[in-house]
């Protein structure tokens, strides 16, 4: 039977929308709701420092690459920071995965859950001013508290997630996540410093008319994946690549659409990352009524073997990424 859902009035703000709905969690024991606030309050830091970049020196490369060999931002490392530490202040959680750091930091607590973190995605627009993103995963951990942190808490597939979200540092600044029990948008309000409720039980079209996709590789794109491309030119779909994951994943949650980042030659296991980017956005998609799969099977069935494993993807849309992995015709 549909749980019932407790009504979501527009304005809500997100402390309260989490007490609210804290009956919704299998453990339902502040632990997760805590977690929650810790990260949106890390994210309203990291929103601070991004809408002020341009002004003080935290603009530009940190002279550094990452685990997966990718040029550093300021940001990035500033934003990864920020993360770190209120998660480990808040106690919570007991290891992270980063896109910033070689191997999870275990912080050494009793954290009944486990964070995979992006703390900034889409670094390269951070310097002319283009939408950028944190995106998050939330898991339990499997073994024992006070036992020591086990690949068996670390790489847990994108199903065993307990919440995720993002949060899209955009013309407004937003936070959104699920726990399972749907979708739901929140807007920060500047002038309060709270997330307020914006969008209620998010839903992503059946179908829809544009499509992402970075068009310069598309020498390099399997064949099916050239032929959806052709599909979408021959019935006048709309082309936008913002280069920003959760821009371009935001824009179609709200309009429909698909963003496809495929295999390539270049990147033959495709270039996002499976623990910390696209398991995330697939819980997300299917909670909205969408899908999201590495062109054979859906992204949260992928068992993953590295915190940095790559995986292609297609998001969005039900139909979209059906006919674009070949599903339907
Ligand atoms: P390309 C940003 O680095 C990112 O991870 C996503 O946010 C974005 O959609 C994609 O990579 C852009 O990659 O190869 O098209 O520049």
């Amino acid at each position: 039977m549909e749980q019932s859902r407790i009504a979501h009035p527009i304005g809500t703000a997100l402390d309260r929308f989490i007490k609210n709905n804290q009956g919704q969690f299998q453990y339902a024991s502040g632990e997760l709701s805590q977690l929650l606030r810790d990260l949106a309050l890390a994210s309203k830091v990291v929103n601070r420092e991004v809408n002020k970049a341009g002004l003080i020196d935290i603009m530009g490369p940190v002279g550094s690459t990452n685990t997966t060999g990718e040029q550093q931002q300021k940001l990035d490392v500033l934003a990864n920071i920020r993360f770190t530490r209120a998660l480990t202040k808040g106690g919570e959680a007991c290891a992270i995965i980063s896109e910033e750091t070689e191997s999870y930091t275990d912080l050494q607590n009793d954290g009944k859950y486990v964070i995979a973190i992006d703390p900034l995605d889409g670094s390269s627009n951070i310097d002319v001013n283009v939408s950028i993103g944190t995106i998050f995963s939330i898991y339990r951990r499997k073994t024992p508290i006070g036992s020591p942190i086990t690949d068996e808490d670390i790489l847990q597939t994108g199903e065993e997630q307990v919440a995720a979200g993002y949060i899209l540092y955009g013309s407004s600044t937003m936070l959104v996540y699920t726990t399972g029990h749907g979708v739901n948008g929140f807007t920060l309000e500047p002038t309060l410093g709270e997330y307020v409720l914006s969008h209620p039980d998010m839903t992503i079209p059946e179908d829809g008319t544009t499509y992402s996709i970075n068009e310069g590789m598309a020498n390099h794109f399997p064949e099916q994946v050239k032929k959806y491309i052709q599909y979408c030119k021959d019935n006048n779909y709309r082309a936008r690549y913002i280069g920003s994951l959760v821009a371009d994943f935001h824009r179609n949650l709200l309009k429909g659409g698909i963003y496809i980042y495929p295999s390539t030659k270049k990147d033959p296991g495709g270039k996002l990352r499976l623990m910390y980017e696209c398991n995330a956005l697939a819980f997300l998609a299917e909670q909205a009524g969408g899908a999201a799969t590495d062109g054979q099977q859906r992204i949260l069935t992928i068992r993953p073997a590295d915190l940095h494993q790559r995986t292609p993807l297609f998001i969005g849309s039900k139909r979209m990424v059906e006919r674009a992995c070949g599903v339907s015709g």
